[in-house]
């Protein structure tokens, strides 16, 4: 089922003012003297790799100017902005590992880039690093109908990629409201949920292989299109989810499952998170195999969405304040029989009073309809002001509390300029998405919510990222969610792969100790 994307391809600069670059507005945040800045050199080095004038974007001030690169400097929430005056575009995997050579030797820190739709501040530079974007590499390399597996550049687009294999009648495994912008390589280097990691599991188990350049040039090529490879350590993993810090992604295999010739859409009003909780144990029993995707929002963001959003109808009319809507899916290859199977359900929910209201999609209209709700929450959100998200995965059943008591924090400290506090997400895999809609990214805000919202979480042993990744927003905060000596061995790798640490600096991990 093909869903409307409609949120990443907002014009960058409509709706809220360009931000103030994110070095000037933390100080704690210090460029690495090891670094080096680049020279007229360094420019005629990389135009030699890459002959296409549109493959070199310097702002010199002449040709190109700082302004032109503002979309490779800022993400999508317009709330990190870094200062790079270069943007490289490569289009082989030959030209990424000359690229990272070069910079190893010469001491150049780089920041891979794929679609820029990450939410976490991992995508852009914070200083003068540069960027390595990766839209240029967007070739299907191939597709085997028999074992599934198709392999492409890891510029290629999530939803180019769906739409590929969708005339093979199958599909990728994973689905996210930015697919029409982000794209395979920066889906890897998150480890990218969604909505159909209920049915399809992670991601780590659906890649088979990985090519990736190292932060030295030497390509590291785990290209196979193996489902058991029980030879060593799984390599390809440490590149999945590394968030572009230990080497660029430029290929992979994926595992891509046959898609459901039968998929239906309904929505259901409950008015409270226990009833959300029922309706999803309901689920669960009555729909089976055939449940691919379960997901809740709550009123408020259901107002933001009506607000902002003037091309997404809510399909149901009565909102109560304090009540919830999950949109349930199901998917298999009998039609008649799934149906069956979701009528009785809902029956069951209205019979039982967990439901009081509900729709289901008649057609595919219907359905995407539906699901431009559900997947419109973000745009919403951010049309609504500066948003402070929060990407938790914590036990369902205490899931929405962490909303509530955001709320009451937020009332209680009386703290200025904020718009609205929404929840909502993937319930179905325990990963509430909190975010709070303010006047702009304050001082007063961050601190009401950190490390409040972490220390919550961390009290729940749950995950103060469930599927965003750390970025430049969370490395300080890692200590909630790992223990010391899982830090540690993380930096010890990060030191073998990329002892210079030209990688993505200044994100992911907490700086070593010393
Ligand atoms: P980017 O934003 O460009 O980069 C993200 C990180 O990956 C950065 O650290 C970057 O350095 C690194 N990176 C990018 N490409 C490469 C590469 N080739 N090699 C090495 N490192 C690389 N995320 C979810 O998990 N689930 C969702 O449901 C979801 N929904 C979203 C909805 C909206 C509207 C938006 C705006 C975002 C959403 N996201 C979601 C977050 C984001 O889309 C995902 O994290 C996505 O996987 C990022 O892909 P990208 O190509 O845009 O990567
Ligand atoms: C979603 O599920 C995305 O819609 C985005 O993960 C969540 O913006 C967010 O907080
Ligand atoms: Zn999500």
């Amino acid at each position: 089922m093909a869903r409307p994307f409609t949120t990443a391809t907002r014009p960058l600069l409509g709706g809220h003012a360009v931000p103030q670059p994110t070095a000037a507005r933390d100080p704690s945040l210090k460029r690495n003297p090891a670094f080096a800045r680049l020279t007229p050199a360094d420019i005629a080095h990389f135009q030699s790799i890459l002959p296409s004038a549109s493959a070199v974007l310097y702002a010199d001030g002449a040709a190109v100017t700082q302004d032109d690169l503002l979309p490779y400097n800022m993400d999508w929430m317009r709330k990190y902005r870094g200062q790079s005056s270069l943007v490289l575009r490569p289009s082989t995997t030959d030209q990424v590992s000359k690229i990272l050579k070069y910079c190893h030797a010469r001491g150049l820190a780089v920041v891979p880039q794929g679609g820029n739709t990450g939410l976490v501040g991992g995508s852009v530079p914070v200083f003068d690093e540069i960027v390595l974007n990766l839209a240029n590499m967007n070739k299907i390399r191939s597709f085997d109908a028999v074992s599934g597996v198709i392999t492409v550049d890891a510029g290629c687009i999530l939803e180019v990629v769906d739409d590929h294999l969708r005339t093979f009648g199958h599909m990728m495994p994973l689905d996210l409201g930015a697919k029409g912008s982000c794209q395979i390589g920066g889906n890897l280097a998150t480890n990218a949920g969604g909505l159909r990691v209920l049915r399809y599991g992670s991601l780590r188990g659906s890649v088979l292989g990985v090519e990736a350049v190292l932060p030295n040039g030497d390509v590291l090529d785990t290209l196979v299109p193996l489902r058991k490879d029980n030879t060593g350590l799984d390599l390809k993993q440490l590149m999945i989810g590394a968030e572009g810090t230990l080497g660029v992604i430029t290929a992979a295999s994926i595992l891509a499952p046959v898609r459901p010739n039968a998929t239906h859409v309904a929505v259901v009003a409950v008015p409270d998170y226990a009833g959300v909780q029922a309706a999803f144990l309901n689920a669960r029993t009555m729909l089976g195999e055939t449940l691919s995707a379960f997901e809740f929002w709550d009123s408020a963001a259901c107002q933001l969405v009506d607000e902002h959003l003037s091309h997404v109808r809510h399909p149901l009319e009565s909102q109560q304040p304090g009540a919830f809507n999950v949109l349930v899916e199901t998917a298999g290859a009998d039609a008649e029989h799934n149906m069956a199977k979701l009528d009785a359900y809902l029956e069951k929910l209205m019979d039982e009073g967990v439901a009081v209201d509900g729709a289901v999609a008649q057609d595919q209209a219907q359905a995407l309809a539906i699901w431009a709700v559900r997947e419109g929450i973000p745009e919403a959100c951010s049309k609504a002001g500066a948003v402070f998200k929060y990407d938790v995965s914590v036990p369902v059943p205490d899931l929405y509390e962490l909303v509530e008591a955001t709320r009451t924090r937020l009332a209680e400290l009386k703290v200025p300029g904020v718009l609205s506090v929404i929840g909502y997400g993937h319930v179905g895999d325990g990963n509430l998405h909190l975010n709070v809609a303010a006047e702009d990214y304050t001082k007063q805000v961050t601190n009401a919510l950190e490390p409040f919202v972490y220390e919550w979480v961390a009290s729940k042993r749950g995950s103060i990222s469930a599927e965003h990744g750390l970025g430049l927003m969370k490395p300080k905060h890692l200590h909630y969610s790992k223990t010391k000596q899982a830090i540690d061995l993380m930096q010890q790798i990060k030191k073998v792969v990329d002892p210079k640490g030209i990688m993505n600096p200044y994100k992911y991990l907490p700086e070593p100790e010393h």
